[in-house]
């Protein structure tokens, strides 16, 4: 028997081939060697090597059938409950006046979000910020707003704020660095993670203790909507890591799905946004950023400025690391 799959895919070859010849070389070329209908889900698409174990918990939902945005929140819950992540979590070096402090967002399949940044003692900071947007008209909540919000929502204070192997890299830091954040080296690696489910839905989550000895009450790219994460169900869904500044002065994640829904393939929105960036951006030498994309046919892309960006992605079963490609060569 022909499954539906086979079956559109075979349709789609039957009218390539009576078409001709090179209709049927520029839709493989369209769609990356797929024909129409031969769409690639679930997928999970993840940032640096924690994201293995994240998209392993996204991809227990996706294969149980669960909805996109349940999967991005256990996905990336992984690296923030690890208290040996010094990027993500609880677990992140803190500030340059020593609080650990969390920025997160989420976003659905409809254009639902919410973000929470600032915020201190809460475990899962992904998980707040899915309240804010399921339980509150707002789309962000900051500092100790966000705290209150947690406390009245169920959440608890965790039984640490920083952990003792942060502390200690802070009091060295203070000592080397004269109380002095520079910005600009690329010193944490930031979970975003985004993916598509059986349905064909898209959601993202992003989640960060953000940049190491960041002035007290900075707050980067990564819980800001159109920054650290994008989603657009019609289009796709993009998600970036590094140099927050860098990424909020062009409006990452938004411009690569705008590149998206112009034509370009994941790949191409990805390199496009990096380059754009490093044109606007004199000093992109000095910093990392690194973008991740996937379209509505399950094509992914990613890019970064710098070499040492790494990916991790799910599909058909297999998740793996990759290393990205990169500009500045
Ligand atoms: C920030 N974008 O706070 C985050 C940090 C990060 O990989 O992603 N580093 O600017």
């Amino acid at each position: 028997m022909t499954s539906r799959r086979e079956f559109i895919k075979k349709s789609a070859l039957a009218s390539a081939l009576m078409l001709g010849g090179s209709k049927l070389l520029s839709a493989k070329k369209e769609n990356s060697g797929r024909l129409p209908g031969d769409v690639k889900k679930p997928i999970v698409l993840s940032t640096w090597s924690h994201g293995i174990p994240a998209n392993d918990a996204a991809w227990k939902v996706l294969s149980a059938k669960g909805r996109a945005l349940d999967a991005v929140e256990q996905g990336v819950m992984v690296p923030e409950a690890d208290k040996t992540n010094r990027s993500v979590g609880l677990g992140g070096l803190p500030d340059r006046d020593g609080h650990v402090t969390l920025d997160a967002c989420i976003m659905d399949e409809k254009g639902n979000c919410g973000s929470v940044a600032f915020l201190e003692g809460i475990l899962h900071p992904i998980s707040v910020a899915r309240k804010v947007m399921e339980k509150t008209p707002h789309v962000m909540i900051v500092g100790e707003g966000a705290y209150q919000f947690a406390m009245e929502n169920g959440f608890t204070r965790n039984d640490y704020t920083i952990t003792p192997e942060a502390k200690e890299a802070w009091e060295k830091w203070k000592k080397e660095n004269n109380y002095n954040p520079k910005g600009d080296k690329a010193n944490h690696d930031t979970i975003g993670l985004i993916a598509m489910d059986d349905a064909g839905n898209l959601s993202g989550a992003c989640t960060t203790s953000g940049l190491a000895w960041k002035y007290h009450g900075r707050v980067g790219d990564s819980p800001i909507i159109g920054d650290g994460l994008f989603v657009d169900n019609e289009v796709g869904a993009a998600c970036t890591t590094g140099k927050g500044e860098a990424v909020m002065k062009i409006c990452g994640s938004m411009l690569v799905v705008e590149l998206m829904r112009n034509g370009r393939t994941p790949q191409q929105a990805c390199e496009e946004m990096i380059k754009r960036m490093a044109k606007k951006q004199s000093d992109w030498k000095d910093f990392q950023v690194g973008v991740l994309a996937i379209n509505r046919n399950g094509e992914y892309g990613a890019f970064a400025l710098q070499k040492g960006f790494q990916y991790a992605l799910a599909v058909d079963g297999a998740n793996k690391l990759y290393d990205s490609d990169y500009l500045n060569k």
